[in-house]
């Protein structure tokens, strides 16, 4: 089963969104394999975004998830990394349509509420960057043959 690294970043945090946004993702059927609550250090944001190093909103953007407690998961299920980037929209949260979470929470482009991983390449590496093997389980809900 595709498995993807979702942040809910220091502004669904601050913001109380957390309940939230959790709950659209296990409506979905997908299946909750690791979380934990993340002060992410300068390095670990650092690597998260090593994609966007020298962009314009690079240093802004490190700034942001190291300013507060952010929500780390790892969600599983068919195709999780494409329905997670579903679910949560477009970038630019006052783009993003109606019915995403970026699209009814948000308003602003960096302050996007959450991050999911965009290639099951990527997930396996964002993965490996912010859990320990040991702390995600592996099991089945007992209602997959209804949900799968
Ligand atoms: P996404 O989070 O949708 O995968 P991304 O990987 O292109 O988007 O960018 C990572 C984050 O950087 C994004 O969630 C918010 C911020 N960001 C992207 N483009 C930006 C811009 N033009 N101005 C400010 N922040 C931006
Ligand atoms: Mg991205």
């Amino acid at each position: 089963m595709q498995q993807t690294l979702l942040l809910l970043k220091p502004d669904a945090v601050q913001r109380r969104l957390v309940g939230e946004i959790i709950s659209r993702l296990e409506k979905k059927g997908l299946r909750l394999a690791g979380l934990k609550l993340v002060q992410a250090s300068t390095t670990l944001a650092a690597s998260h975004y090593a994609v966007h190093k020298g962009k314009p909103f690079y240093d802004s953007l490190l700034q942001f998830l190291t300013s507060g407690p952010t929500v780390a998961m790892v969600w599983e299920g068919r195709e999780a990394v494409a329905v997670c980037r579903t679910l949560m929209g477009i970038t630019d949260g006052a783009k993003a349509p109606p019915g995403t979470i970026r699209g009814d929470l948000a308003i602003s482009v960096q302050n996007n509420l959450v991050h999911g991983s965009d290639s099951p390449e990527n997930a396996a590496a964002e993965i490996a960057l912010w859990f320990q093997p040991g702390e995600l389980v592996s099991c089945s809900n007992c209602d997959a043959n209804w949900v799968n």
